[in-house]
């Protein structure tokens, strides 16, 4: 055994509650959890790391962000407290295709640079893997080249990065009023090309985004290329997007402030986790709530995330998320712990590797200077994290 964390109260995520360890310990060999429970029945390390009756989670999983961007849209910000809209902005070329031409502008080395503040940001609150979206190129290589830098903040950050290509983000001013041709080179040439660099593909199926004839297209294309879909849907407007996620056996559908009972019912039959994103819900001042209710009764598990971004959530605190998840959104604490961990896997395919203290998943933890899990969605702002732990590795 390579090494020991003894004397903490676990909150192991397993079962349907947080999964409470008093007393409990954790042993890893080659970054593996080999052991999670009592004390006093934990086996012998190389080294021994005392918790001093510190709490332990699963490393903490973003599993929705946009992290990698060049520029930012404070200037839009201004002018939206003035009265302007995020569509009447879109419609008027800046918005997304704002942030695009920042972005095609920028070198991959550059998009690394200035992602990595965000990214640190986020580490230092116990992320351990975080998800990133491409879908600021919008030209084949330019979305490559953001999935590349994508994968390099892996290379240069203790910490597992999920890259999803979001083609299908905006239609780009070269194809102004083509839109279905821009569909065809996103199915055509954008997802064949990131096969072995994207491990999933997204599209915004919205008013100011695609149909959801088009989404469903992109869905299709990837699924036949054999990688794994998500949808951002229902954001803005009911269009029934997230049950054409589902029917593509998606693994999460995000945003969600709009969605029905019938797509409810169709994301739990497909397993289709809801990703709830209460920074864009904030940010954008939304009044329609996520029917979190509905989600409970169909038993369609609830992740929660970031969604940085430069448009509709400039935040990189998961912490104040989980705030907002159970403020705005009235999840509870276990609800928002499980949302961040174990159900935030789910929402990436990942829930055999990450996301619960459990015996041969990943050992990646996050340890707490607190006297209860509550305090990690009751503080607004403050960061009690002792140490972040990927893959045994103290970090
Ligand atoms: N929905 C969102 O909230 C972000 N993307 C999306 O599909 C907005 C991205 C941006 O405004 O830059
Ligand atoms: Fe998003």
């Amino acid at each position: 055994m390579d090494r020991l964390w003894t004397n903490a109260r676990l909150a192991t995520m397993a079962g349907d509650g947080i999964g409470l360890i008093e007393d409990g310990a954790i042993a890893c060999r080659d970054g593996r959890i080999v052991y999670a429970g009592p004390s006093g029945s934990a086996p012998k390390a190389a080294e021994t790391i005392d918790c001093e009756g510190r709490w332990i989670t699963p490393g903490l999983i973003d599993c929705h962000t946009h992290l990698v961007h060049a520029g930012d849209r404070a200037n839009e910000w201004a002018m939206r407290l003035e009265g302007a809209s995020y569509e009447e902005i879109a419609r008027a070329g800046g918005g997304i295709l704002s942030t695009m031409r920042a972005t095609r502008a920028a070198s991959e080395a550059e998009l690394v640079e200035t992602a990595l503040p965000r990214l640190d940001a986020l580490l230092a609150e116990g992320v351990t893997t975080i998800e990133i979206k491409s879908g600021y190129g919008l030209t084949v290589e330019d979305e490559l080249k953001m999935l590349r830098a994508t994968r390099a903040l892996g290379d240069v950050r203790d910490v597992r990065v999920t890259p999803t290509l979001l083609g299908a983000h905006a239609v780009p001013p070269e194809y102004a009023g083509r839109a279905a041709a821009y569909v065809d080179l996103v199915c055509d040439e954008m997802i064949p090309a990131s096969v072995g660099l994207a491990d999933a593909v997204d599209a915004f199926c919205e008013g100011i985004g695609f149909t959801p004839e088009q989404s469903g297209r992109v869905l299709a294309a990837a699924r036949r290329a054999g990688l794994p879909v998500k949808l951002h849907a229902e954001q803005l407007s009911a269009l029934g997007g997230a049950s054409l996620a589902a029917s593509h056996g998606a693994l999460s559908a995000d945003h969600l402030e709009h969605a029905s009972e019938a797509d409810i019912r169709a994301m739990a039959a497909a397993g289709t986790v809801a990703v709830l994103l209460p920074g864009a819900y904030y940010f954008m001042r939304e009044t329609d709530l996520p029917p979190v209710g509905l989600f409970r009764a169909h038993g369609v598990p609830i992740a929660i995330a970031t969604d940085c971004n430069p448009g509709t959530s400039p935040t990189t605190s998961l912490l104040l998320m989980l705030n907002m998840s159970a403020t705005l959104f009235g999840l509870t604490v276990t609800e928002a712990l499980r949302g961040v961990t174990v159900n935030a896997a789910g929402a990436l395919g990942l829930a055999d590797e990450i996301g619960t203290l459990d015996p041969g998943k990943a050992c990646d933890l996050a340890i707490w200077d607190i006297r209860d899990p509550a305090e990690l969605v009751y503080r607004i702002g403050f960061n009690p994290l002792h140490m972040r732990v990927k893959d045994g590795r103290c970090c």
